[in-house]
């Protein structure tokens, strides 16, 4: 695996799951201190370094990762199941988002809806394409729609992540779209 994917999926681990694997701790807004981060990473056995982990957040393919803005502080966008708050305030979503799921998950979705499961918030996206490519990594690919501004009028409240990715808390059924 190349390194920028093998440190994006450490980083990955790391930052939205279990900082504590090596000893790291996070503050209340997700951010960790990257010489930390650095040091604590080698000591456990994972070689990274700065110019490694500034390429990883620069060429990331979904921009999973921030560096905040004196450079000293490094968190994930999105996608974590610690308790954090990304201090992300509500947007008005387009008309419809679209979330990928797999073929066997229908059921239950039918029933009761969408759920974050161990993440913090269900993920949605603004194009098809990607959330067919989220919903392929569970198995055969099923594309649900939201009404999404049907939900935020209903006080349904919707974040929009560093990284573009639609965030809420939970979708109910009727607000989903199955296809046929
Ligand atoms: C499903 C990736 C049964 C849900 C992606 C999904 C995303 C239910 C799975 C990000 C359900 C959870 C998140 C219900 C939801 N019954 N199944 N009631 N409600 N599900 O991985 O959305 O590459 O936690 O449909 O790009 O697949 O990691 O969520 O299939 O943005 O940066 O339960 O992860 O980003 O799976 O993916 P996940 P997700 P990264």
């Amino acid at each position: 695996m190349p390194d920028l994917v093998r440190t994006s999926k450490f980083l990955s681990l790391i930052l939205r799951h279990q900082p504590d694997r090596i000893g790291l701790t996070l503050d209340a807004n997700g951010w960790a201190n990257v010489d930390e981060l650095i040091r604590l990473a080698n000591q456990h056995g994972f070689p990274l370094t700065r110019p490694l982990l500034e390429r990883v957040v620069a060429e990331n393919d979904k921009q999973r990762f921030a560096l905040s803005d004196d450079g000293q502080r490094i968190r994930a966008n999105q996608g974590h199941s610690l308790k954090v708050d990304l201090q992300l305030s509500p947007s008005q979503p387009p008309d419809v988002l679209y979330h990928g799921t797999a073929a066997r998950f229908i059921d239950s979705i039918r029933s009761k809806g969408l759920s974050a499961g161990k993440r913090q918030h269900v993920h949605l996206s603004a194009d098809i394409a990607t959330a067919r490519k989220v919903g392929q990594r569970h198995g055969k690919p099923v594309v649900l729609v939201v009404r999404a501004a049907e939900m935020a009028a209903a006080g349904h409240r919707f974040y929009l992540s560093a990284n573009g990715v639609w965030l809420t808390e939970r979708v109910p059924a009727e607000f989903i779209e199955f296809p046929e």
